[in-house]
């Protein structure tokens, strides 16, 4: 949009702007025009009250500036071509995996000789977790970041990244990388020069000189680890003064009302963006702003900051997108696409926590009926955004479906959390898992839950008593997870270990730095002698390996499982079975059914149900994972047993 007042300031700014070398600036200045009105509105309602603001700006504009000069010939080519082809994160043809590098191959160097094993399985897009600096200790496994441009020792340099970047590249395979925008090590040099009374880095935090802001702020916030982190505040010694830290106590809030604050992270950004990184998930975004008498989650200004963040890596560096990592209620996640827009304006990409957790809810009940209300619930997201759909990440799983879906699906909200508690650490009686409870919050009641996929599904207690048709069970739910995140809708992103059925692993408890966050017991060091037993045939490994690369395998070729707004819902009278219908216009297999069977036995549903919405008019259908031909019997349509079918009229 033009508008005067910002394009005034634009050219007062670009007046006494001193181009950087370098040709090719054609693009920037365009891309800068088109995006100034937004940026403009943005910094001024966050930060027009300043004295400064005009100064503010013109530094964010040379950052802007500063950083195109540095990107690199291939990445503006790229940029380029991305923004030709602007729905190329939506395709079918990308599914994810979330690794660690010390954990998945040691550290960066090894992880070049293991990128086989990723392609192998047809896996394409590497989220690699937290690899800056960090303190030796405390560190919540990368997420306390100590320096933001130097790769941490324990996993290489940054030249073993940028050797591993081009190899990526050369194999077409998108690199994630994460930035973690809400806070710091207390170790950070910011951190550092607060800590040594120096006010301008004290602004970059919420310090306060005693208790009255910090008890107002914390009477209305949730505590996000109360076990081993209660409150939201931690009194720093140096100082005397009371700091922010919603997580645990070394990781110090970072204080967006400070514009210099936003412009480092930009800044920020764009140094990794200019590494040839394709995609950056934003840590804890929902947190980004505080306000006292709020949750200081989800508020309006987080957004304006994220807006704010998108548009200016639209001007220096657009064929870089972002992933929101907001593990909050259903309906407020989706608003970190942005919201009242037809294109994503904060972050392309949203974790589907809200369909994690229903797909849990399901296994324990084995009924699909909140999943199916909650599915049903989810609002349709923007034309140009999709979701990352996961079964686990490094992180526990938080029962984060609304209250109001739990009681429409026939539960009692409190009974029904804490049944899934149970099941999943394996107090229930019939429960086969071996999970942990994890945040327990004694004062809310509210709990979380830790453990790996694997024994999470039952596969370590079946393994341990060595009963087959246990194994059998929990193996046919590892895959039928895996088969609900390739078809849903959006990338499937796969946790590092799950695809050849790693189990729990309590070596964590013998750290001293880790063994009070039971997160650890499912982020796993792979023992590739064990992987190798993905190619030994009748081997737990192989079997689920071979299934899920089989999974990856004909996702790519089914057009309809692109993510274009393209998915309906299937309510079934059956409680145990959960079905979607998924199309598209043209290309092969542009219209695909999905039914899944979330219990221990066949199930059936009359042919009429998908009749009635025009779907399987024909007397065969095929079901596309398995190749088989399927004749319906009496017309009607049975699942076995933890099974999803894929099917094509
Ligand atoms: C994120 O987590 C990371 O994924 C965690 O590993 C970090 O500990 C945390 O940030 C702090 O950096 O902020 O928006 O329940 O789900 O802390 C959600 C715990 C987050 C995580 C939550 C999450």
């Amino acid at each position: 949009m033009y508008e005067q007042i910002s394009h005034s300031l634009l050219n007062d700014i670009l007046t006494q702007f001193k181009q950087p070398k370098g040709e090719d600036w054609q693009h920037f200045y365009t891309r800068l025009g088109a995006n100034f009105y937004a940026i403009h509105s943005l910094f001024q309602h966050l930060y027009g009250q300043r004295a400064d603001f005009k100064e503010q700006l013109g530094k964010l504009v040379n950052v802007l500036a500063q950083q195109y000069a540095q990107r690199a010939p291939h990445l503006r080519a790229k940029d380029l071509e991305r923004e030709k082809n602007h729905d190329w994160f939506m395709q079918q043809k990308w599914v994810g995996m979330a690794l660690y590098c010390q954990g998945f191959a040691g550290n960066l160097a090894n992880m070049r000789d293991r990128l086989p094993y990723i392609q192998e399985l047809g896996v394409n897009l590497v989220h690699i977790m937290p690899l800056c600096d960090c303190p030796e200790l405390q560190n919540d496994g990368g997420y306390a970041v100590r320096d933001f441009r130097k790769v941490d020792a324990r996993n290489g340099t940054m030249e073993d990244l940028e050797q591993l970047i081009a190899a990526m590249q050369q194999s077409d395979m998108l690199l994630t990388l994460d930035v973690v925008v809400n806070h710091t090590s207390d170790e950070h040099e910011w951190a550092l020069k607060a800590k040594q009374g120096d006010q301008q880095y004290q602004d970059y935090y919420y310090m306060y000189p005693d208790r009255t802001l910090p008890d107002m702020f914390e009477a209305a916030m949730p505590e996000v680890f109360p076990e081993q982190a209660p409150g939201s505040f931690t009194l720093n010694p140096d100082t005397g003064k009371w700091v922010m830290t919603v997580f645990n106590h070394y990781q110090w809030d970072l204080n967006y009302s400070n514009p210099a604050v936003f412009i480092e992270m930009v800044d920020i950004v764009l140094f990794w963006a200019n590494k040839g990184v394709d995609i950056l998930r934003l840590d804890a975004v929902a947190f980004l702003w505080k306000k006292i008498g709020s949750s200081c989650q989800n508020e309006r200004e987080a957004h304006l900051i994220l807006q704010l963040l998108k548009d200016c890596c639209q001007v220096t560096a657009p064929g870089v997108i972002f992933i929101a990592e907001a593990i909050v209620a259903p309906t407020e996640i989706i608003k970190y696409f942005g919201e009242d827009a037809i294109n994503a304006k904060e972050c392309e990409i949203a974790y589907n926590a809200t369909f994690m957790a229903l797909l849990w809810d399901a296994v324990a009940t084995k009924q699909t009926v909140l999943l199916t209300k909650g599915v049903e619930d989810l609002p349709e997201k923007l034309d140009r955004a999709t979701w990352l759909n996961y079964v686990r990440c490094h992180d526990d799983i938080g029962l984060g479906f609304s209250d109001k879906a739990i009681i429409e699906a026939g539960f009692d909200p409190v009974s029904h959390r804490r049944f899934l508690v149970d099941y999943y650490t394996g107090r229930y009686p019939e429960s086969n898992a071996r999970g942990f409870a994890f945040g327990v919050n004694k004062k809310t009641g509210d709990a979380r839950i830790s453990g790996a996929l694997a024994s999470l599904a039952g596969l370590e207690t079946a393994l341990a008593t060595q009963d087959q048709s246990a194994i059998e069970n929990a193996m046919m739910t590892i895959i039928l997870l895996h088969n609900l995140i390739m078809s849903f809708g959006g990338i499937p992103l796969i946790y590092y270990g799950d695809a050849v059925g790693t189990l729990n692993n309590d070596s964590y408890l013998q750290d001293e730095n880790k063994m009070h966050d039971n997160r650890w017991v499912h982020r796993p060091t792979l023992d590739w002698e064990v992987m190798a037993l993905r190619n030994e045939p009748g081997t737990v490994q192989q079997r689920l390996f071979s299934q899920i690369k089989q999974l990856i395998a004909i996702r790519k070729e089914i057009s309809a499982f692109a993510d274009l707004n393209n998915r309906e819902l299937i309510t079934l009278e059956n409680p145990h079975l959960f079905a979607f219908h998924r199309f598209v216009q043209t290309g092969m297999h542009s219209k695909v059914v999905v039914v899944a069977n979330f219990d221990t036995s066949p199930q059936s549903v009359p042919l009429q149900s998908f009749r009635q919405k025009g779907l399987f008019k024909g007397a065969v259908l095929t079901e596309l994972y398995s190749g088989q031909q399927i004749i319906p019997e009496s017309d009607f349509l049975t699942i076995p047993k933890l099974t999803a079918y894929w099917l094509s009229t």
